[in-house]
């Protein structure tokens, strides 16, 4: 482990380093410096932005490919969100320099770009908002952002004031990064009259055909304020000068330049002189968006700068009824109960910012919503639906715009998506007993089915695409989307997959079961044997699952190998599909946790790839410890959770899960570098290869882990999951929780549940009367109950 950085590097060291207020809904965190990359992340329906406690932005919004108004100065590629993403001084951002007109001293807001330390920082990360509150030499400011509801635009407010004894004359100067938008035409300039910078770009293009789709693009960005400025600066190099943008030479002069750029790389700096007495304040507001056109923003301006709208707050109203816990695990109810439905919510909303969803990301995404909105479960399953092959298979991505084309990833063939169908149609019928909605006609471009007949399709797409053996056919990709030269021949097979098509059976068959189709049943239920006998006889390697077999019949994932020797996927889901029996399952669990446990959870493979294998892929090409190549990968470890509940190891299923969540102590945060406002999509692993780097953050807000963590917290740890006749209580607390209570929303009623330790046996009272079984039958909708749980002692 490394060194701990010393207190010297906090700016306060007699202040936790995060902290939070209001039950968790606001977390602090008091130094710029010791987790530089923390950051927070808000979002409207078009618009994703990140900021990190140092003042660095990213943000995306959608037209309708991800694109942004606010760049670095030189021109960047165009990618999917990339984990780990690194901050350098031109990164873009949002700063404020404060100079004292008289003493010429100088310093930044939040921290970069001048770096000067504040006697005070916190930076807050909020629902809603995120917050800088800083105190430097007799002045307090204050500067936050949040999103317009319904346009692609942050509403900053800043707020100085004096607290000083004697008066200060200062100028602020607000400086928001522009960057290179284009390399056909950009220019910027001060409008008086929208009292804004507007820097206007041509959309880069060539083709004579993607002139329709540019011209309306809005490829303006703006900096509009709510008060005119004194002076302004439009070009970044004469705004620096020499000085940099640590010590920029526009400021040395009295006044910015006001200087229009004109094929010059933009910035919007502003300046507003005020003269403040003691204990006064000046407070400035600003949208910075984008738009299309000098009309777009004067509407903008009007919408939400002019003092008679502006007091309108953006609809906090994001998330219905959604649970609330009280339990003796404080760090867990805050993430619960703010921060894990909310970016549950994200993904459901915004879709990763894309087009097209990978067809496994999108149906795992709307797993999630079934505990916040079931609605829009039901609605991304009809979407995905809509466009199923002709042979059942599912594409590999999802397209949610009539323009929208299979990018990225989504140009490689994966075996899977198929699987994640029934798995999602399950859990949603049996979350809302809707089962009406599997007689519901989907129309496809080739013709008419309903759910049922498409989850069966799908079904048996991945029943034929078995080989000889009865395992799963990989071809260049399942879950793992790096795994591309398993199978690229035609013959390799994944070991993960073939587990997950027994998982996605026996899920459907019981479904089926219940709605009285017990012949299709039957025949689901002896292809799975089937390929679970497969699974034992091809697979079982001593103490653990391999990974699957290449195409020249190379067995992976097993102690014969040098590198890749266990792979957690193929334990977890050995124990999801139920094909381990009570001895294999007892010895793949030990060895996940003597190979794969570490103090952030398992890693997703060990040991690492250090060099490429040419029968396993780009996967062993990742750097070791990042990524799919044997990192903490969250959503793989919530599958291992979600495993050990359904196996009932709720002790080191509980353990596990609380690993997933930054911030076990100060140590911990430093070395994760992320606030606990978000599961990651990995911490590094390689613990052993490279650790000083493990445990460190993606900060990619990207995981289907967040849709499993919701259902591990909801359906295991509190056992509260929806049924065919009700609500079924069949909780897995930790032992050391004596009390507990949650609120579960379900099928329109609102259930507050209280969990008792007593010495007898499992018993249940709904409004005081004792219930016969373990599920609440009776649930009328708009009905509010009060039920108690008491429960044995022990685990
Ligand atoms: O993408 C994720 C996918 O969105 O990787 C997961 C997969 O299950 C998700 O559907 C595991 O492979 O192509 C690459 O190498 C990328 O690393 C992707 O695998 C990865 C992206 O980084 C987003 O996290």
């Amino acid at each position: 482990m490394p060194v701990k950085p010393g207190s010297s590097t906090l700016q306060n060291p007699d202040r936790p380093l995060v902290d939070h207020s209001d039950e968790g809904a606001r977390i602090h965190l008091s130094c710029p410096r010791t987790m530089p990359h923390a950051s927070g992340f808000l979002w409207n329906d078009q618009l994703l932005a990140r900021f990190t406690c140092r003042g660095y932005a990213q943000v995306q919004f959608m037209q309708p490919e991800p694109t942004s108004y606010s760049k670095g100065p030189v021109l960047e590629a165009t990618t999917f969100l990339q984990p780990e993403l690194g901050h350098y001084a031109h990164h873009p951002g949002r700063f404020v320099y404060v100079r004292d007109d008289r003493s010429r001293e100088c310093f930044s807001i939040p921290y970069e770009p001048v770096r000067k330390p504040a006697e005070h920082f916190e930076f807050t990360v909020t629902d809603q908002s995120i917050e800088w509150h800083v105190e430097h030499n007799g002045l307090t400011i204050d500067w936050s952002v949040r999103l317009a509801d319904d346009d692609a635009l942050e509403l900053w407010t800043l707020t100085v004031c004096n607290t000083s004894p004697v008066v200060r004359e200062l100028s602020i100067y607000p400086v928001f990064s522009i960057g290179y938008l284009s390399w056909l035409s950009q220019d910027a300039t001060y409008s008086a009259e929208h009292r804004a910078i507007v820097a206007r770009a041509v959309p880069p293009y060539q083709k004579l055909a993607d002139y329709p789709s540019v011209r309306d693009q809005k490829a303006w960005t703006f900096l509009a304020a709510d008060t005119e400025p004194q002076a302004y600066e439009t070009v970044q190099a004469l705004f620096e000068g020499e000085g940099g943008l640590m010590d920029p030479d526009a400021l040395k002069a009295d006044r910015l330049a006001g200087h229009d750029a004109t094929y010059e790389t933009p910035i919007a700096a502003m300046q507003f002189q005020r003269e403040l007495e003691p204990q006064q304040r000046a407070t400035i507001t600003f949208a910075f968006g984008a738009t299309e056109s000098y009309s777009g923003l004067e509407a903008l301006r009007r919408k939400h700068l002019d003092s008679s709208s502006r007091l309108i707050r953006p609809s906090s109203v994001r998330r219905s009824a959604v649970s609330r816990q009280k339990t003796p695990t404080d760090r867990l109810d805050r993430f619960v109960n703010h921060w894990l439905p909310r970016q549950v919510s994200y993904h459901g909303e915004l879709q990763r910012l894309t087009t097209d969803p990978q067809t496994r990301n999108f149906l795992q995404d709307a797993l999630g919503q079934l505990f916040i909105e079931p609605s829009r479960t039901e609605h991304a399953i009809r979407t995905t639906l809509s466009q199923q092959n002709p042979d059942g298979s599912l594409p590999d991505g999802v397209l949610l715009s009539p323009d929208a084309t299979l990018k990225y990833i989504n140009q490689v063939p994966h075996t899977d998506h198929s699987v994640w169908l029934p798995l999602t149609v399950e859990a949603y019928v049996r979350e809302t007993n809707n089962t009406a909605f599997l007689d519901e006609v989907i129309q496809t471009q080739y013709g008419r089915q309903t759910v049922m007949e498409r989850v069966d399709a799908a079904l048996d797409w991945l029943l034929c695409n078995l080989d000889a053996r009865h395992l799963s056919l990989i071809a260049q990709g399942d879950w793992c989307d790096p795994m591309n030269m398993v199978g690229h021949k035609g013959r390799g097979v994944s070991g993960w997959l073939s587990m997950a098509t027994v998982y996605a059976i026996n899920l459907w068959r019981n479904l089926c079961g219940l709605l009285g189709h017990v012949e299709r049943s039957e025949v689901l239920a002896a292809h799975a044997r089937r390929v679970s006998a497969a699974i034992n006889e091809h697979l079982w390697a001593e103490n653990r699952y391999a990974r699957g077999i290449t195409d020249g019949g190379r067995r992976f994932g097993t102690s014969a190998d040098s590198e890749g020797q266990v792979f957690l996927n193929t334990q977890s889901w050995a124990l999801l599909a139920d094909v381990a029996d009570t001895n294999q399952t007892e010895q793949l669990v030990e060895t996940v946790e003597r190979d794969l446990q570490t103090a952030f959870g398992p890693m997703m493979l060990a040991p690492p790839y250090t060099r490429m294998v040419e029968d396993i892929g780009r996967l062993t090409q990742k750097h070791p410890g990042y990524a799919e190549n044997g990192s903490v990968y969250n959503h793989a470890a919530m599958f291992y959770i979600y495993a050990l509940y359904q196996i009932r190891r709720s002790g080191l299923a509980f353990a596990t899960l609380m690993k997933a969540i930054p911030g076990i102590d100060e140590e911990d945060l430093i070395r994760r570098g992320q606030l606990p406002t978000f599961i990651p999509n990995y911490y590094r692993g390689a613990v052993d290869l490279h650790p000083r780097t493990a445990g460190r953050s993606s900060q990619l807000i990207n995981t289907g882990a967040a849709s499993w963590c919701y259902r591990i917290v909801i359906e295991c740890l509190f056992g509260l999951r929806g049924a065919h006749e009700g609500l079924v209580v069949d909780p897995q607390l930790p032992p050391h929780w004596d009390t507990a209570t949650v609120t579960r929303a379900f099928r329109g009623a609102v259930f507050d549940f209280e969990f008792i330790r007593h010495s007898a046996g499992l018993a249940i009272e709904v409004d005081g009367t004792e219930m016969l079984s373990n599920t609440i039958q009776t649930v009328e909708s708009g009905h509010r109950y009060a039920v108690t749980v008491w429960l044995p002692e022990g685990p």
